[in-house]
């Protein structure tokens, strides 16, 4: 059974987390359902703009730490590959995607956040680098991403502190846009979608292809 809704209206493609049993933990099996979902919104040339919410309480738990206690080598080097071959295909997609975070983004999901174009959040959520309490490093892209997006000072006292970070401190950081209440947030994040599938998809795609290159 899939984790994920996937639909596309106007231009604009929705690609909705429901792994309800774990708050979005990315497991293997979650992680190729998101990198199957991006390809078929990928290949879709009436695509303007992509929106990842979730309907659940949090926007993503991070890495899932049960399946990941489980993996032997071989495992722990497949998860690796495909989660950070998920997070550079957001990042790289020819057209913008926009995070709407409700509730926690922990770990793996702050980083799936920052591998996002725009972050949008609610004023309840947030975020945090726990990786360092369980004895490992962000691996899918929390020392790279996120220091570029928020400066090293304010990425390694996430890191090093594993400190949760509140939406409001997160947009003073640069680490999201803006900050919604809780019962607003889709409906700014469709808002600022669909505003982004209004313009003209060539400058558009030009203008992420420029700002990721510069
Ligand atoms: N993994 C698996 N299951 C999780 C989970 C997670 N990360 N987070 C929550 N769940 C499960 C809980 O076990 C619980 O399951 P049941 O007991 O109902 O079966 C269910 O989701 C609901 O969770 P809670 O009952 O805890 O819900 P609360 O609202 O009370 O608390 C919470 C929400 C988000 C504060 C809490 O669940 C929590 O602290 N979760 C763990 C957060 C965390 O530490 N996440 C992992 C961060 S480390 C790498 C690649 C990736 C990574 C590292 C390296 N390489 C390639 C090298 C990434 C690492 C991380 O993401």
């Amino acid at each position: 059974m899939t984790s994920i809704a996937v639909d596309c209206v106007d231009g604009v493609g929705h690609l909705q987390l429901n792994r309800a049993n774990a708050l979005n933990a990315l497991d293997l099996q979650f992680c190729t359902e998101i990198d199957d979902a991006l390809l078929a919104l990928d290949a879709r040339e009436d695509v303007r703009a992509i929106l990842i919410s979730t309907s659940l309480k949090h926007f993503c738990a991070g890495a899932d730490i049960r399946e990941m206690l489980s993996f032997d080598c071989q495992q722990a080097y497949e998860f690796s590959i495909r989660g950070n071959r998920v997070f550079r295909k957001l990042e790289t997609l020819l057209v913008p995607v926009v995070a709407a975070v409700n509730g926690y983004a922990l770990g793996a999901g702050c980083e799936l956040a920052a591998a996002c174009d725009l972050r949008i959040a609610s004023d309840t959520a947030s975020f945090g680098q726990p990786e360092v309490t369980l004895g490992i490093t962000p691996g899918f892209g929390g020392t790279q991403r996120l220091a570029r997006l928020i400066g090293t000072q304010n990425a390694k006292d996430m890191i090093f502190t594993a400190r949760r970070v509140s939406a409001f401190e997160a947009q003073a950081m640069g680490l999201i846009s803006h900050t919604y209440p809780a019962d607003r947030l889709m409906s700014r994040a469709v808002e600022t979608v669909e505003q982004i599938a209004k313009n003209v998809p060539f400058a558009v795609r030009a203008c992420k292809a420029a700002v990721n290159e510069g």
